[in-house]
């Protein structure tokens, strides 16, 4: 099985699939494109060849069979390893597990729109400026904090409920987002914001993403250069 991702330092999909695989112990071998969507780049001449959306994450087994998009790739795994912890084991729990999967799937489009995932860089100046310029971002940050804390006072923690699962790989990348940008959170959000950070699945992505050392201007609205 093979995953195609985006560059680690910036693609935040990628990261969803990526850690939920290495976080299960599932053998994949990774096939990174660079995030340069310029013509004639390399990434259009791979990926037009993996799937029809031109986007990664696609996991694809070793037949050519392509899984595009991370809740698509999250269920697929979660089918084909019935035995590994994917979702919650109580129904209740995995319905609420893939609700906050779906709503982030779909929402959070004030923190993901202004504090694009930059694993290498901290802006807390930006973060500062755009945490009181902007209501949408207050409120995504916001819903965030409630939903976390919901879902930890439920279940005790670490994660949301209890052991790590593919909706911790989902929130991931906002911890990443949350902490580079500086963005505040209640004690109980910010906890869980550092374990997510802290889990070894989340700290391997991260260390590769540091070693990249790459700079794509698309990505980066708050830097000029490395
Ligand atoms: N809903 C998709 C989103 C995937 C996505 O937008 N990936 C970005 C990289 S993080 C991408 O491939 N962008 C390519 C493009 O916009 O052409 C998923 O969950 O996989």
């Amino acid at each position: 099985m093979k995953l195609y991702i985006g560059n680690k330092n910036y693609s935040s999909w990628s990261m969803r699939s990526g850690v939920l695989l290495a976080a299960f112990g599932i053998p994949f071998e990774e096939r990174r494109l660079r995030l340069d969507f310029s013509p004639g780049s390399a990434w259009h001449d791979v990926i037009a060849g993996v799937t029809p959306t031109k986007r990664v994450p696609v996991l694809v087994e070793d037949d050519g069979f392509a899984v595009w998009d991370t809740l698509a790739i999250t269920e697929y795994l979660a089918e084909r390893h019935p035995a590994l912890p994917v979702w919650p084991r109580d129904a209740r729990d995995r319905a609420r597990a893939r609700s906050l999967c779906a709503e982030m799937h779909a929402g959070f489009m004030a923190l993901r729109s202004r504090c694009p995932m930059n694993i290498e860089a901290f802006f807390p100046d930006v973060g500062a400026r755009l945490w009181a310029e902007d209501a949408a971002l207050r409120a995504d940050v916001a819903r965030l904090d409630a939903a976390w804390r919901e879902a930890l006072a439920a279940r005790g923690g670490p994660f949301l409920f209890g052991a790590f699962g593919a909706v911790d790989a989902y929130f991931a990348p906002v911890a990443v987002r949350l902490s580079r940008f500086g963005l505040p959170l209640s004690g109980a959000a910010a906890a869980y914001r550092d374990a997510l950070l802290a889990h070894p699945a989340v700290q391997a992505w991260i260390a590769d993403a540091l070693r990249e050392q790459d700079f794509v201007p698309e990505d980066e609205p708050y830097r000029t250069q490395r």
